[in-house]
Formats: structure tokens, C-alpha cells, sequence
């Protein structure tokens, strides 16, 4: 085999291990490998069709990753107009469609199939061969925006479909999950960015980028729905429809139901009612459509919608309450967040007594003041928000607002950048900003100090046991026992906790330093190119920006962060503590130590999974088939080791016990 065709085998064998952890990840939600043995095969993906640009292929998964930034988006005609659906508001309505269906089908029993409404942004796939090969918004219905290059960084989007089709284009819901949606606006407060208003909008935002890469880095899911058009494939109802999208590799939604009678699907609607603020994603009702397709057909269209087809909305969910204080409170990078108090209050699925009132500029077009009545709701079924003040309810007793110069915690004069909305406490001693630096410092996706919440953390600093996040690996036992709220167990499994976080990775430590700018993807990057937390501190902004992800502003708050005194300082206390400050290399991208060399896999290995050892031989250039021939160079054996083995002996090739294997991987 020439070297371009062991290129091409394996690429071909890479991409369809990578798509399967793609599905098994995105669409099923249960994946079998880690994030480094992912990233392992990517690497050695990208490697290769660097090596061999001529190998790319629309449907690679490294098409994935973003690319180049588009000029615009090219408006596409949809091959069957994408139409809306017709709304109801109770059951009345229901009713009423039903008795329309049932009277147009002259007395045929009807089975519905009810689906819950994704609240995003509806999106078109066309497929050709199996290959995506163009994603669409909806438009106007009739013609919509080109998003392919988007879409495809999507990880649910399949590129290449599980079975080939002919020609099929699909319909769904790209959307943001809650938690995405919160996390993406926090970071954008912090940053004094514009706030998304609900999931839906962050969606849509993210989706309508110019560079991909940004969509690569928004958490963006889809449930398809629909079939579109199709050629090649008789089904005979909706239901089916959904199977066999399921079958091809699309993310369906799992909360589907038929019914035979319309009585049975309002009970069922009636349940989603409170239910679904449960749901990690926001849904604005439900939809109900005629499963039988020949049915649907005789049925058919009117001018903007299906008949066959109605979404029940649910009612906005709103409350009415008092503001009973407005306070601010300072963020680790200085930022200060007005929030009202409110009288508690029931609305979409949980009490609220806080909103986050985001800015000077908001309470004041509002002209929220402390003692109003408001309407409040929650912004994509998430964030307490008021939508307007009861000014009717005014007595004269409310209370202006008046944003202070200065910051309530230390007293620094406070600034407003040019083109910022948010007001900032410049002094980076702060106290407030000191003590959320440490709540990020251990928080989850920084260096994961389980038992250490926010209410410790303030204790700590209160007792005067630490004055930054390097002191927590200096306390000891007998200074936790003292505590109020601690036993010997909590403190003695607090200490674990905290020993335990010194072995995080680099890229997890590089996070939890707060730098400004500097989120979990980036961190992961400068780790992996600076090798070592002080590379990355003696690094330039020049270097820096020679980091892919990395931006000027971001290597300006960067080198502004090292240069500051303090901040050295605690360095210096975390390399004492003896934190890991190095980054291990998970995969030796230039090592080529087995390049040309293919293996065989046989047994069980005591010290690998077959796909770590798989993972571990590519890494190094080296390539697994399945079955022993001629040209297999080396079986690795393991416990109880099949045919293979002695097919190796019979044909003289090079065994490898683990042992072995071992030190050629190492
Ligand atoms: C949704 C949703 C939207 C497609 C064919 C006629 C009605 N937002 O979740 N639309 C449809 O169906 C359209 N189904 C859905 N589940």
C-alpha cells in the first residue's frame, strides 16, 4: 500500500470512530469515551489531513471545528416551503381542531401524535448520499438563510448519515439548553456584553454568526421533527417518520405519545403544564399532529399552515410582586450587578425573590424603583426578570435608585469603559472581588474543591483562615475543627478535597486564576501550547496571539494579569502548596515512533481499555485493524487472548505482551 492509501484507510477508520463517539456523545447522551482519548483522535485526524489536504472530505469531523469566517449568508429556497403552525390556547380550541380533522376525514378514526414545542430557532438539512450538505433557517418560509458552515459544528447534526439516502431534507429545532443559555449570559455579563433575552435568542445569535468558530463554542443542540423530502422511502405515518430519523442518526425527542382520542391528548398536554420547567430546555407548549400520513394528505394545507397540524401554546407565565430592595453586588473581575429583592412570588415552576436587574440603563428605562409593584416572568423559563412596573400602583412612597460612584465593598472610585453598560470596581484587592475569585477558583469547572460552596468560603475568609485561594492549602485540620457547622469528618474529607484539587490539570488551574477573557476553552489551549503555567507567564502578547482562540483582548488581560504583583505572589503560594503547574501531555502529536506499523489487538489488557491502547498507538503514528494478516506488524496480547493470537504464531508475527507494549508506548 502506498503511504496515501494507509492515509486514506486510516482517515477512513478515524472518522467513523470519531462519528460514533460524535452520536454517542451528542445524540444519545452516553458516551464511552473521555475528553482527552476524544481529543486524541481528532489530533491525530487533523495531523493526518494536514499532511494530506488533498484526504478532506465535506462530512470529516474535523469540519467541525469552524473554519473560515463567511462574508454573509446566501438566501436558499427550501424544496417544500417550511410552513408555521396554527396555535391554540386551551382546550376549547383542541376541541375545535379535532372536530375540523375528524368532520374532513368524514368520520375515519383519528390517531394524534403529540410532541413537545421546542422553543429555537427551526432549521432545514438537506442530505445528499447521506452527506449534509446545506443547512437553512426557515426565512420566511419559503426561502431561508444558508447556515451550513454553522450548522456543522453542531455535534447532533449528523454529516454523514448512519444509513445512506438517496436525496432527504429534514426539519427541526436548533436550540440552547437552559443551562448553556445562563451560563453564556453570565459570562457575557461579566464581560459587559449585551445579555441574550431567552434561549431561543442565544440560539438564533449563535447560529447566525460569520465565524463558525464562535457557533463551535456555544452549546447548541437540535431535536429533528420532520421529514421534509424524501426519495426513496414509504412511510406510513408520522411516528414511523420519527423511528426512522432516530435510525438515521438524528437527535429525536424522546417525550412523543400517540393517542386515539382527543380527550387523552389535552390530559397529556394538561400534564406538561408544570412539568415542563423540569426540562433542561425550554419548550413554549406542545404540538399535536395527524399521525397517518395519508390522512395528513387528504387533510392538507391552507395557505400558511398544515391542517393536520396545531401547536397548543402554553400561557405566559407571569406573577405580580413588590420590589422590597435593590442592592449591588461586585463580580471577580470588578463588575457590579444591580439585583431587586422581591416579595417571594410562584412563577414557571419555582418562588422567586430575586432578579437580576442587569444594569444602571435597564432600571432606568424601566424606571424600576425600590417599593414598586412589577411584573415579573422568567427570561426562557430561567432567569427572574421584570418585565414592567405597575406604575398605576405607585402611593409616592417608592424609591429612586441612585447608582453610587463608588464601590459599596471598598470604596474605589468606580469606572464605566467606553461602550460598556456595566459599572466596574477597578481596585483588583477588592474584598468582593477577592472572595468571588476564590468561589470561582474552587468552583466545579475550576479546580472542583467538592464540600468548599460559597458559605465556607466566607467563613474561611471571615475567620481570618485564608485571605486568597493559595491559603486553602495551608489549613489545616485543627483550624477547621474549630468551626462552627464542621465535625471531624467534614473537616477531615474537606482536607482530601482540597489535597485532591492539586492535581488538576494545568488547563483547569489556568481557568480558575479568573483571568479576564480566559473561559474553560481557552484555558485548554494556552495549557496545551504554553506546556507550563510559567510558560504562559513569561509569555508575550505577540506569542499569545499566536495561539488559535486566543484574541487581542484576551492576550492583553493576560500579560496585564502576570505583570501584577499580587497575582505573582499567589502563584508563588500555589507552586509551594505543591499544585500541579504542568501540563501532561495527553497525546504526542510529532511523535512518529510507530508510523507505518499496524497492530492487532487480542485480549484483555490489565492497564488499557482497547480504545486507550487503540488511542495510544495512533497517537505515535501507528494504525489498529481488526484481523491478523501478513501485513500486520505486532499482535498485542492480553488475558484471554482469541484465534488471533494464534494466527499471529502461525504466521511469525511479533507478539507483544502488555509489558511490552507498555514500554513502545511509553
Ligand atoms: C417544535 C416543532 C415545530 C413541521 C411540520 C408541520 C408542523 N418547535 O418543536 N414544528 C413541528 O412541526 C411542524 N413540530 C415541532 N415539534
Amino acid at each position: 500500500m502506498s503511504s496515501i492509501e494507509k492515509a486514506r484507510a486510516e482517515l477512513d477508520s478515524l472518522r467513523r470512530e470519531i462519528e460514533e463517539h460524535d452520536y454517542r456523545y451528542y445524540v444519545l447522551d452516553d458516551p464511552v469515551i473521555d475528553d482527552s482519548q476524544y481529543d486524541q483522535l481528532m489530533k491525530r485526524l487533523l495531523q493526518l489531513e494536514k499532511e494530506y489536504p488533498q484526504l478532506v472530505t465535506p462530512d470529516s469531523p474535523s469540519q467541525r471545528v469552524g473554519g473560515q469566517v463567511q462574508e454573509g449568508f446566501k438566501p436558499v429556497r427550501h424544496l417544500a416551503p417550511m410552513l408555521s403552525l396554527g396555535n391554540s390556547f386551551d382546550e376549547g380550541e383542541l376541541r375545535d381542531f379535532d372536530r375540523r380533522v375528524r368532520a374532513a376525514l368524514a368520520g375515519q378514526s383519528v390517531e394524534y401524535v403529540v410532541e413537545l414545542k421546542i422553543d429555537g430557532l427551526a432549521i432545514s438539512l438537506v442530505y445528499e448520499k447521506g452527506i449534509f450538505v446545506r443547512g437553512a433557517t426557515r426565512g420566511n418560509g419559503e426561502m431561508g438563510e444558508d447556515i451550513t458552515q454553522n450548522l456543522k459544528t453542531v455535534g447532533s447534526i449528523p454529516l454523514r448519515l448512519r444509513r445512506p439516502v438517496d436525496r432527504l431534507e429534514v426539519r427541526g429545532e436548533a436550540y440552547m439548553p437552559k443551562d448553556a443559555f445562563a451560563d453564556l449570559n453570565a459570562r457575557r455579563e461579566e464581560r459587559g456584553e449585551p445579555l441574550f433575552a431567552n434561549p431561543r435568542n442565544a440560539a438564533a445569535g449563535s447560529l447566525r454568526q460569520l465565524d463558525p468558530g464562535i457557533t463551535a463554542q456555544r452549546r447548541i443542540s437540535t431535536f429533528i421533527y420532520a421529514i421534509g423530502h424524501v426519495e426513496g422511502q414509504a412511510l406510513p405515518n408520522h411516528y414511523a417518520g420519527l423511528q426512522w430519523l432516530k435510525e438515521l442518526g438524528f437527535r429525536t425527542n424522546p417525550e412523543v405519545q400517540v393517542f386515539d382520542h382527543i380527550s387523552k391528548v389535552i390530559e397529556y398536554v394538561n400534564s406538561w403544564q408544570q412539568r415542563r420547567f423540569d426540562l433542561p430546555y425550554a419548550i413554549d407548549g406542545l404540538v399535536i399532529k395527524v399521525n397517518s400520513i395519508e390522512q395528513q394528505e387528504a387533510l392538507g394545507f391552507t395557505a400558511k399552515s398544515p391542517r393536520w397540524a396545531i401547536a397548543y401554546k402554553f400561557p405566559a407565565e407571569k406573577a405580580i410582586t413588590r420590589v422590597e430592595d435593590i442592592k449591588l453586588t461586585v463580580g471577580r473581575t470588578g463588575v457590579l450587578t444591580p439585583t431587586a429583592f422581591l416579595t417571594p412570588v410562584a412563577v414557571a415552576g419555582s418562588t422567586v425573590s430575586r432578579a437580576v436587574l442587569h444594569n444602571e440603563d435597564i432600571i432606568k428605562k424601566k424606571d424600576i424603583r425600590i417599593g414598586d409593584t412589577v411584573v415579573v416572568h422568567k427570561a426562557g423559563d430561567v432567569i427572574p426578570e421584570i418585565v414592567e412596573v405597575l406604575v398605576d400602583k405607585r402611593r409616592g412612597q417608592e424609591r429612586e435608585f441612585i447608582y453610587p460612584d463608588h464601590c459599596p465593598e471598598c470604596g474605589t472610585q468606580l469606572v464605566r469603559a467606553a461602550g460598556e453598560v456595566a459599572h466596574r470596581c477597578p481596585n483588583t484587592q477588592c474584598p468582593a472581588r477577592n472572595r468571588e475569585g476564590i468561589f470561582h477558583f474552587v468552583s466545579r469547572g475550576a479546580m472542583d474543591i467538592e464540600g468548599l460552596g460559597p458559605a465556607v468560603v466566607t467563613q474561611l475568609l471571615r475567620e481570618g483562615l485564608i485571605s486568597d485561594a493559595a491559603d486553602l492549602y495551608s489549613l489545616k485540620f485543627e483550624d477547621l475543627i474549630e468551626l462552627e457547622r464542621f465535625g471531624e469528618k467534614s473537616a477531615q474529607n474537606l482536607l482530601n478535597a482540597i489535597e485532591d484539587s492539586k492535581e488538576r490539570p494545568l488547563s483547569r488551574l489556568i481557568f480558575a486564576l479568573g483571568i479576564r477573557h480566559v473561559g474553560q476553552t481557552a484555558a485548554k489551549k494556552l495549557a496545551e501550547h504554553f506546556g507550563s503555567l510559567d510558560g504562559l507567564a513569561r509569555a508575550t502578547e505577540e506569542e499569545l496571539l499566536a495561539v488559535y482562540e486566543v484574541g487581542p483582548k484576551m492576550a492583553e488581560s493576560i500579560v496585564k494579569w502576570f505583570a501584577q504583583e499580587n497575582n505573582i505572589k499567589l502563584l508563588n503560594k500555589l507552586i509551594f502548596a505543591g499544585v500541579n503547574t504542568a501540563h501532561e501531555e495527553t497525546s504526542k502529536t510529532s511523535d512518529e515512533s510507530l508510523a507505518g506499523k499496524t497492530f492487532v489487538l487480542t485480549g484483555t489488557l490489565a492497564d488499557f481499555t482497547r480504545r486507550q491502547a487503540k488511542a495510544a498507538i495512533e497517537a505515535r503514528g501507528g494504525k489498529v485493524t481488526s484481523s491478523v494478516s501478513k501485513k500486520t506488524d505486532f499482535v498485542v496480547v492480553g488475558e484471554n487472548p482469541g484465534s488471533k493470537y494464534e494466527k499471529a504464531q502461525s504466521l511469525g508475527i511479533e507478539i507483544l505482551t502488555e509489558e511490552k507494549f507498555k514500554k513502545l508506548v511509553n
